[in-house]
C-alpha cells in the first residue's frame, strides 16, 4: 500500500535569498532554518499505467498545468532514478491554518519527494531526499529534518543539500502574524533573480552572510535564545534591504507589517525575549520562548485578531502517517 508522507514547514533565520544555478537551484548562500510543527503537507504518489498525464490534486481540487511545474521536476527526478516511465497522481493536503496566506513549497516539495520516491521503490537517505526536494523548491531541501537544518549551498546537484544541526528540544518557539494581502506581486522566485541581477546592495548580503552564519550555529549550540533572535532579525533585515535596491524596486513589506514589527520592538522594552524574521510576503514571524508564546500573543491581541496569531513550535522532520 502506499503510504502518506508528512513534511513540516520550515522558516528560515540565516535566509536563502539567490540562485548561483536556476536549473538546479544551486544557491548563492547557505541558509539555516527552524522546522515548525504547526503547518505541514501530506502526500501520496501513485505511479499509474492507466495515466496518461501526470497529475496534482491539492486539497482535492485538480491542479492546472502551471500548478504542476516544480512537482513534475521532482517526479522526471525520481522516474529517471527508479527506471521508470509511468505517470502519476499526485495528492496533496496542505494542513495550513485557513486565510493564512502562508507559502506552502517548503513542506509541499519536501513530502513530495519522500512519497515519490518510496512510491516508485527507492529507498532514499536523508542527504538524497533533501537533494530531491531541493530541485522543486530551494527552501524544501530544510524540511527533510525536525530542528534546525543548515542548507549547504554546495556547487552542483551532489553537493548542495541540507544537514541537521540541532534538534531544538529547548524553550524556542515562533509566534506568526499573519497579514492578510492580495496576490503576492513578486514571487520569491522572481524577486530573488531581480535582486542579484540589478541589487548594488546584494553584494553586501552575500559578503556579511558567513558571520551571521557562525554566529548563529554558536547561539544554537550555547541555546543562547537573544542571540538567534538578534542575528535572525538583522538578517532578515538585512535580505529585504537588498530587494528596496533592485530596479525596479520592490518590497514585502506592508504597513500590518510595520505594526508587528514595532509591536516586537515594544515587546523587547517590556522585558519580552521576541525578535521577527520575515520571508518573500508580509506575514511577521515572532521567535520567541515557548514559555511566553501565550502572553506574548496576549499583548498582541489588541493590534490583531485571534485568527491573525497561530503559535508554532519546534516540529519533526518527514515521517511516514496513516490517512
Ligand atoms: C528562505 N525564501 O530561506 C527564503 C527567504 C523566501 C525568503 O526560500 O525558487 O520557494 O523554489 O527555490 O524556496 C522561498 O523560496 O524558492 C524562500 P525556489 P523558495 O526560506
Amino acid at each position: 500500500m502506499t503510504k502518506w508522507v508528512r513534511a513540516h514547514t520550515n522558516i528560515a533565520l540565516i535566509k536563502y535569498w539567490g540562485k548561483e544555478n536556476e536549473e538546479w537551484i544551486i544557491p548563492k548562500n547557505n541558509s539555516l532554518s527552524l522546522t515548525l510543527d504547526a503547518f505541514y503537507t501530506d502526500t501520496q504518489v501513485i505511479f499509474d499505467k492507466t495515466l496518461k498525464e501526470d497529475e496534482l490534486i491539492l486539497d482535492n481540487v485538480m491542479q492546472n498545468a502551471s500548478a504542476l511545474n516544480k512537482v513534475q521536476r521532482v517526479l522526471d527526478e525520481v522516474r529517471s532514478q527508479a527506471g521508470i516511465q509511468l505517470k502519476a497522481r499526485v495528492e496533496s493536503k496542505n494542513h495550513v491554518p485557513t486565510a493564512a496566506g502562508l507559502a506552502s513549497s517548503a513542506s509541499g516539495l519536501a513530502a513530495l519527494a519522500g512519497a515519490a520516491s518510496q512510491a516508485a521503490g527507492l529507498s532514499l537517505s536523508d542527504t538524497e531526499l533533501s537533494k530531491l526536494a531541493r530541485i522543486g523548491s530551494g527552501s524544501a531541501s530544510r524540511s527533510i529534518y525536525g530542528g534546525f537544518a543548515e542548507w549547504v549551498k554546495g556547487h552542483d546537484h551532489d553537493s548542495s543539500f541540507a544537514v541537521p544541526v540541532d534538534d531544538a528540544d529547548w524553550d524556542i518557539g515562533m509566534l506568526f502574524v499573519i497579514v492578510n494581502d492580495a496576490v503576492k506581486e513578486v514571487s520569491s522566485r522572481d524577486g530573488m533573480r531581480r535582486t542579484v541581477e540589478t541589487s548594488p546592495f546584494y553584494q553586501g548580503w552575500l559578503d556579511s552572510l558567513d558571520k551571521d552564519l557562525r554566529d548563529m550555529k554558536a547561539a544554537i549550540s550555547e541555546r543562547d535564545i537573544e542571540k538567534v533572535g538578534s542575528i535572525a532579525e538583522r538578517n532578515a533585515l538585512k535580505m529585504h534591504a537588498t530587494t528596496l535596491g533592485a530596479n525596479p524596486p520592490f518590497t514585502y513589506w506592508t504597513a500590518e507589517s510595520m505594526t508587528a514589527m514595532t509591536a516586537v520592538r515594544d515587546l523587547r522594552k517590556q522585558e519580552y525575549t521576541a525578535y521577527f524574521t520575515m520571508d518573500a510576503g508580509p506575514n511577521v514571524k515572532i521567535i520567541c520562548r515557548q514559555s511566553q508564546l501565550t502572553d506574548i500573543k496576549d499583548k498582541l491581541r489588541p493590534l490583531f485578531t485571534d485568527d491573525q496569531l497561530i503559535e508554532a513550535r519546534p516540529g519533526p522532520g518527514l515521517h511516514l502517517v496513516d490517512q
